[in-house]
C-alpha cells in the first residue's frame, strides 16, 4: 500500500488533518486502532473556541455545527456562596465559545472523509512507525489477522497520549515537561435539560464541579474525585448528592436530575513534548500535550496544530518548501504553552488540593476574591478562555 501521508488516529486531530489535505488534492490513509462505532461514541470535550468554530465553517463542516451547536456569551464561577459571571462578550470584544460535543465533530469529519471515499482503516492493531529517518517512511499493522505496509512521504503522528507514534522517537531526542495532579474527574452524561443557559465552574469545599452541556435535553455533569478511585465506587446516589451538594450553593437554584448514559473517570495531567517533529514523523494533539480538562483547551489545541501541520505539509507538496515543516514545532508549541498555563490556572484556581497547606487555601481563596471583584483578572480569564489570539 502506498499514500502521500500516513496519519495514526482517527482522532479530531487525524481526520482533520485527512480532511484539510484531501482539499487540496493530497492523499491520506487514516490507521485506527478502534472500531468506527467506538470512536464515534466516545464522551469527551464539549467547547469550541470560536477559532476552532471558524476553521471547521471554513473547512465545509458547519452544516450541523452552526445548526446544533449552542453558542455561549459567558460562563459562571462559584466559590464561597458567591457567582461570578465572566461575560465573554463583552470583555473580549464580542467573543464567544460553541459547545458541541468531540464525538459530534468526529462524526462529521467521518462522514465528510467516506463522502469522498477517503481511506480510513479502523480496527488495526499491532500499529508500528518504521523508517522515519528515510524518504519512505512506513506504517506496519495488522487486520483482521492480516499484516500491511503503508508507505509514506510523511508520517502524522495523531494517536493521543497513549499512542505509539511518541515513543517511536528515540528516548534520548524527546524533550518532555509534565505534572501530575492529585485529584481526577468523574464525568457523567445525563438525560435531562440544563439547568442554566451557561456553563458553571464551581470551587467547593468538597472538591471541583462543573455543570455544562451537550443539548436542550442532555447535561455533561463533572466532579472531582480521587485519582485512585474506581467508577464502581460511586453509585449513582453519592454521584447526585456531590453535585448538588457542590453546585447548589445559590439561592434557589436547583440541578436536574435524569437518567446517566454514560459515566467514567478521567486522570489529570499536563504534558508537553516539545520534540513535535523527528525525521519524517510529526505528532499532533494529545500525542504531544495534555491539558487538564479545567481550561476546555484540549481539543482546541488538538485543531490549532492541525491548522499549521496541513499548511505545512500542503506548501511541501505544492512548492517543494520545507520552511513550514521546519517551523512546526515552533508556531505550534507557542499556542500550547498558552493553553498548558490557562489549564494549570484554571485547574489551581477551582479544585481542593488534598496535599495542599492552609497557606495554598488562603492564596487561593484570595485569588478567587481577586477574580469577582477585578475586572482585569475576569478579562484575563476571558480572554484565555475564548482562545488567544497572537496576532
Ligand atoms: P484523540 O481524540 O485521543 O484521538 C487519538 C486516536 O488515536 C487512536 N489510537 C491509535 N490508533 C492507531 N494505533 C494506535 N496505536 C493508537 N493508539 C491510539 C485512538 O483510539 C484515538 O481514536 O486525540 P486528538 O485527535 O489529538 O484529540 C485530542 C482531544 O481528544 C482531547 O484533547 C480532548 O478530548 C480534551 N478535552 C477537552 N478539550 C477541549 O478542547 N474542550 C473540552 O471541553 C475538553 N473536555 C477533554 C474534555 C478530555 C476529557 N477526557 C476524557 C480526557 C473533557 C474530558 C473529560
Ligand atoms: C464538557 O462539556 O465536556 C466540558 C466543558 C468545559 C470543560 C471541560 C469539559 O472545561
Amino acid at each position: 500500500m502506498r499514500t502521500q501521508v500516513g496519519i495514526i488516529g482517527a482522532g479530531p486531530a487525524g481526520l482533520l488533518l485527512s480532511h484539510l489535505l484531501s482539499q487540496k488534492g493530497i492523499d491520506s490513509v487514516i490507521i485506527e486502532s478502534r472500531s468506527r462505532f467506538y470512536v464515534e461514541g466516545r464522551v469527551r470535550a464539549g467547547v469550541l473556541e470560536q477559532g476552532t468554530v471558524n476553521l471547521l465553517v471554513d473547512a465545509g463542516l458547519g452544516q450541523r455545527l452552526m445548526k446544533e451547536g449552542m453558542h455561549h456569551h459567558g460562563i459562571e464561577v462559584r466559590a464561597g456562596g458567591e457567582s461570578h459571571r465572566i461575560d465573554l462578550d463583552s470583555l473580549t470584544g464580542g467573543k464567544g465559545i460553541t459547545v458541541y460535543g468531540q464525538q459530534e465533530v468526529v462524526k462529521d469529519l467521518i462522514s465528510v472523509r467516506e463522502q469522498q471515499n477517503g481511506e480510513m482503516i479502523f480496527e488495526a492493531q499491532d500499529v508500528e512507525i518504521l523508517g522515519i529517518h528515510t524518504k519512505k517512511p512506513k506504517v506496519r499493522f495488522s487486520q483482521a489477522g492480516d499484516q500491511h505496509e503503508l508507505e509514506c512521504d510523511w508520517i502524522a503522528g495523531c494517536d493521543g497520549f497513549y499512542g505509539v507514534s511518541r515513543n517511536s522517537i528515540p528516548e534520548s531526542e524527546v524533550r518532555s515537561f509534565s505534572r501530575e495532579y492529585p485529584f481526577a474527574w468523574l464525568g457523567i452524561l445525563v438525560e435531562a435539560p440544563p439547568s442554566s443557559d451557561e456553563l458553571i465552574y464551581a470551587n467547593h469545599e468538597n472538591g471541583f464541579a462543573l455543570h455544562s452541556m451537550r443539548s436542550k435535553e442532555r447535561t455533561r455533569n463533572y466532579i472531582q474525585c480521587d485519582p485512585h478511585d474506581k467508577i464502581e465506587d460511586w453509585s449513582e446516589n453519592r454521584i447526585w448528592e456531590e453535585l448538588h451538594s457542590r453546585l447548589e450553593t445559590i439561592p434557589g437554584w436547583k440541578l436536574l436530575e435524569g437518567k446517566i448514559v454514560d459515566k467514567g473517570i478521567t486522570p489529570m495531567r499536563s504534558y508537553v513534548c516539545e520534540t513535535m517533529n523527528f525525521g519524517r514523523l510529526f505528532l499532533a494533539g494529545d500525542a504531544a500535550h495534555i491539558v487538564p480538562p479545567t481550561g476546555a483547551k484540549g481539543m482546541n489545541l488538538a485543531i490549532s496544530d492541525i491548522r499549521y501541520l496541513s499548511a505545512a505539509l500542503v506548501a511541501w507538496y505544492e512548492s517543494k518548501s520545507e520552511g513550514l515543516l521546519a517551523q512546526y514545532a515552533e508556531n505550534c508549541l507557542r499556542h500550547i504553552w498558552r493553553g498548558e498555563h490557562f489549564s494549570w490556572y484554571m485547574t489551581k484556581l477551582l479544585h481542593k488540593f488534598p496535599d495542599g497547606s492552609l497557606f495554598d487555601e488562603r492564596l487561593q481563596k484570595s485569588e478567587l476574591e481577586y477574580l469577582f471583584r477585578s475586572e482585569a483578572a475576569s478579562k484575563s480569564l476571558a480572554e484565555n478562555y475564548v482562545g488567544f489570539s497572537f496576532e
